[in-house]
């Protein structure tokens, strides 16, 4: 995926995004909306480096969100500072997993923001990284509800901010994926990798393995397959790791390749998986597609899925494109199924 210009590498992100953004009031809108979102990571990323001696970030406020999990008291900390920031910016409706209802912010403002404020948040007390993750689309002339309510595709932005030994920025405009990295000498964010791609094919899933009873026959057999690595129908081994922070696990298939599945299953909480479909797979997709994977909820494209709720989940796979079709393979074509034995033995003839 090359650009057509592209920064030396080190160049501040506001450089970066202000020469883009030339001549378009809509770019300049979302630059001014995305510094924002940076000056809110920059305060998030200082609590969090207080670890314990800022309290008990990871503590349960004894409240649920809207969406029914129980709040961390970094959640609610995180979702203030992205309101607080995003109040000046050029935007009309901020949806956020914290609140209730979009948030009306100006009525005259260009934009819709999404925002999952904390993503991961059972990692906040053991020291591993989190993240917050977002969302940029036109606020819709028809109101709050029409301008989330859409396919994710007409996103105009969308990124995350992942605090991890370093904090670091993975960005969208539409145009391609850059990583930027906060530099902590100048406080301020530089452009550290552009025009990132998902390699195609790798030999690395995530996934909470704990769920297996759970799973659906499509998601149990593809992990079986990969399981019984070079004896298995794959005829080759694989390797597994499971962050339980979304943000993290997207990270590391954008620096090595892989798959990450949070599918359905069957438990009625988890009829449509756990992630949410606005702000957290939709912006997440957005970035994988830009970065040349595939982004699906098991049989179709996420960023074809039109939410009909606020907090709705979905089911969400995604990374690697070969690695990712063939999982879409496995949940569409019955070659592919365990019951189908006589084809199980040579289900490797059709290896990506
Ligand atoms: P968390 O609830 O801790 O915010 O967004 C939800 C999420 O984390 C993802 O970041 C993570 O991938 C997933 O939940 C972890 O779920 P499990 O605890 O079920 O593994």
């Amino acid at each position: 995926m090359e650009r057509q210009t592209s920064q030396p590498i080190g160049t501040p992100l506001e450089f970066c995004l202000r020469q883009r953004a030339a001549g378009s009031a809509q770019q300049a809108a979302v630059t001014d909306v995305i510094l924002a979102l940076c000056d809110a990571a920059q305060s998030i990323a200082r609590l969090l480096a207080k670890g314990p001696l800022g309290g008990s970030l990871g503590a349960e406020t004894g409240q649920d969100n809207s969406d029914g999990d129980s709040q961390k008291a970094l959640d609610v900390l995180a979702n203030d500072h992205v309101v607080r920031v995003l109040e000046p910016a050029p935007v009309r409706y901020l949806a956020s997993e914290e609140e209730d209802a979009i948030l009306t912010l100006r009525e005259d403002a260009p934009l819709a923001v999404a925002v999952d404020p904390l993503d991961g948040s059972s990692n906040i007390d053991v020291n591993v990284s989190v993240g917050t993750i977002f969302s940029v689309y036109t606020a819709s002339k028809e109101g709050a509800s029409a301008s989330f309510f859409r396919p994710g595709s007409e996103q105009i932005a969308a990124g995350y901010f992942v605090y991890g030994p370093h904090t670091a920025l993975m960005l969208t405009t539409g145009d391609g994926v850059d990583l930027f990295v906060l530099d902590p000498d100048y406080r301020t964010f530089r452009l550290a990798q552009p025009a990132l791609v998902i390699v195609p094919s790798t030999s690395e899933f995530a996934i909470n393995a704990s769920n297996y009873r759970h799973w659906l026959e499509p998601v149990r057999t593809f992990i079986d397959d990969c399981l019984e690595g070079v004896d298995g129908p794959r005829g080759k081994d694989f390797n597994m790791r499971w962050v339980a922070s979304l943000v993290a696990e997207t990270h590391r298939i954008f620096s090595r390749g892989g798959v990450f599945l949070y599918p359905a299953d069957m438990r009625e909480a988890y009829a449509n998986g756990r992630l949410r479909l606005i702000y957290e797979a939709a912006p997440i997709a957005m970035l994988v597609e830009q970065a040349g994977g595939l982004a699906i909820d098991g049989t179709r494209r996420i960023l074809d899925r039109i939410p009909t709720e606020l907090h709705q989940r979905t089911p969400l796979i995604f990374g690697s494109s070969e690695k990712v079709a063939r999982i879409q393979n496995y949940h569409t074509d019955p070659g592919y199924s365990r019951g189908q034995s006589p084809l199980f033995r040579t289900r490797g003839l059709f290896n990506a």
